[in-house]
């Protein structure tokens, strides 16, 4: 009887082996696959991302990009206003999310005025600011890591940026690139 299940074991494993390889067959998406956002350095503009409708994403050889030649600006006007980005993804069963991204600081305050809130919103978890990033940010790029955990059902998870600043007292711009998404 133990050698009959076996086998029968066997033959299976042999089958999803093979069958899985099989040429034009449908097969599932590997979950935990790695880097999953198209266009994490913003050299496709703002393709991937939801954004407000004054978010700005360009390149400025005095103030160059992380890598590439584009990124994504908040604030930094002087003006009253607010800006926003924001992204959403599939997070599998069983897998980790990993939000990592680099910001700059570009700032004439001298005290806390204008900022850019980070923050990952997973279902299952009330949504929470992980960064609430300021003036004193620094004038190089730095990074930040954020994650999300595991869980054992599929997920969404929306990355989200948004700026505020207010007029008077300087202005603080906050340069964001390299923002990925990567599911282990
Ligand atoms: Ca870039």
């Amino acid at each position: 009887m133990k050698t009959s299940v076996t086998t029968t074991l066997a033959a299976v494993l042999l089958l999803l082996t093979t069958g899985g390889a099989s040429p034009g067959q449908q097969v599932a998406d590997p979950p935990c696959v790695g880097q999953i956002h198209p266009n994490p350095g913003f050299e496709h503009g703002a393709t991937g991302w939801t954004a407000g409708p004054r978010i700005v994403v360009f390149g400025d050889a005095t103030r160059p990009a992380h890598t590439g030649r584009a990124y994504a600006t908040f604030a930094g006007l002087d003006v009253t206003r607010g800006d926003l980005l924001r992204t959403t993804v599939t997070v599998p069963a069983n897998c980790d999310l990993t939000v990592r991204f680099w910001v700059r600081t570009t700032t004439t305050e001298t005290s806390r005025g204008d900022y850019l809130n980070v923050g990952l919103a997973v279902t299952g978890i009330p949504p929470k600011t992980r960064f609430s990033l300021a003036f004193d940010g620094g004038a190089q790029w730095r990074q930040y890591t954020m994650s999300s955990g595991t869980a054992t059902t599929e997920r969404t998870a929306t990355v989200s940026f948004v700026s505020s600043e207010t007029a008077g007292n300087g202005a603080t711009a906050f340069d964001v690139d390299d923002a990925t998404v990567t599911l282990s």
